[in-house]
């Protein structure tokens, strides 16, 4: 199936994009001049994954971005300046200073769970969130990202396994850019493709080439609306290549060069530069205004960054426990007495009408009431006569 993005959509994917290469390669540059407080992670030549996956996403529904995900902040709203003045820790950042990295997100407007450092504690958070979303009427989808490596966690088998039984509207990307840190992929599993854990918790799946921005938006696009319909979550491998090491300080000696030299051909940005040229989307013109617009903008948020002020020490012990300073009400789509006591076992408003009834108890569907000749079945019959 073709992508059916319009001119506009394919340029807005271009843009981000391109904003999310420049505004790292901007961070590199700080990073040097030794003004980045944290760790930098760089996710060049895997920006089509981020931008691509986020984009296919309906407004309401909710991300769990991972550190190399900053392409998926910025599809979903956040600028330039959030990134920056996180990176440089200071108190105009969303986390008011108190973070070196994009450890943030935003609970009420653009529904952006902030990532955890644990790798795969994102995904069962994520499976809640879309079965919460269920009980309170809400026809949302959840996704979250994980690597090569933190698909290896115990908790991704228990969150994934989670999402699967309770068909969770949950989209999990396995981003497989060949190494965690400095294993290669090829020790972390013996699959040659990681899709295929999907077989074991019974959800679909799909492999699609990270590097390709409108194959993996469609991919995505296709899985959250299987998701979205209560057919359960689905896996998606992004395959793709870490063209840095694993943050900053890294210099990833131990990547074979002609591998790195392989990926560059297949640059994320070159490919859909030449595809929109192609189709005729642009010209050189639309191209250097596009591009103008990006330094612009990244310009003067270093600039803001820069100028920020660094938290006041006092701040430190603000903000650390919750003492009422914020609310978080959910946004309940039914009467809140329907699932509140004295009522405690209401039918969730779900669309998946089959929950759990392909497999049933030891293969038995559940909906076999009663048996051919009208008798109840024995399982039933013997809790009768106990009398329970
Ligand atoms: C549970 C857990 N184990 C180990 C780490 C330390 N750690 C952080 S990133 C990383 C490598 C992750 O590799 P991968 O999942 O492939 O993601 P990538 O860095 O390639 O994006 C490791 C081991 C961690 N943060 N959490
Ligand atoms: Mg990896």
């Amino acid at each position: 199936m073709n992508s059916t993005l319009t001119r506009e959509q394919h340029l807005e994917l271009y843009y981000f994009m391109r904003l999310n290469r420049e505004l790292e390669e901007q961070m590199v540059r700080l990073f040097r001049q030794n003004k980045i407080v944290g760790g930098l992670y760089p996710s060049l030549g895997q920006e089509a994954i981020s931008v691509g996956t986020a984009y296919a996403l309906a407004p309401g529904d909710w991300i769990a971005p991972m550190i190399r995900n900053i392409g998926a902040l910025l599809v979903r709203g956040f600028k330039p300046r959030d990134v920056l003045t996180q990176h440089l820790a200071r108190y105009t950042s969303p986390t008011l200073g108190k973070d070196g990295t994009s450890h943030f997100g935003d609970l009420n407007v653009r529904h952006v769970i902030s990532p955890t450092s644990v790798l795969g504690d994102l995904i069962p958070v994520m499976a809640g969130i879309g079965m919460a979303g269920r009980y309170l009427g809400q026809k949302i989808v959840t996704m979250t990202w994980i690597g090569d490596g933190g698909a290896s966690t115990g908790v991704f088998h228990e969150g994934l396994n989670l999402a699967a039984v309770q068909k969770a509207p949950l989209v999990l990307i396995v981003e497989n850019n060949q190494w965690a840190y400095s294993t290669p992929a090829g020790k972390q599993s013996a699959l040659g493709d990681l899709a295929d854990r999907a077989r074991a918790y019974g959800i679909k799946s799909a492999i699609v080439d990270g590097n390709d921005v409108l194959a993996v938006e469609l991919a995505t696009r296709e899985a959250a609306a299987h998701a979205r319909a209560g057919n359960g979550p689905v896996l998606i491998e992004a395959k793709t290549m870490r063209m840095r090491g694993h943050a900053q300080h890294d210099a990833a000696e131990y990547v074979p060069k002609e591998l790195l030299e392989t990926w560059k051909q297949r640059d994320p940005l070159d490919r859909f530069e030449k595809l929109l040229t192609g189709k005729k989307f642009w010209d050189a013109k639309i191209k250097k205004e596009i591009d103008a617009r990006i330094a612009r903008e990244i310009q003067a948020d270093v600039e803001f960054a820069e100028n920020s002020p660094f938290p006041p020490p006092e701040s430190a012990e603000e903000g650390v426990y919750c003492e009422g300073c914020h609310t978080i009400e959910a946004d309940w789509k039914r009467p809140k007495e329907e699932l509140l006591p004295p009522l405690s076992s209401v039918k969730p408003e779900w669309p998946a009408a089959l929950l759990n009834e392909s497999h049933g108890r030891n293969g038995v569907k559940r909906s076999a009431a009663k048996t051919k000749s009208g008798k109840k079945p024995a399982r039933e019959r013997v809790r009768t006569k106990a009398g329970r």
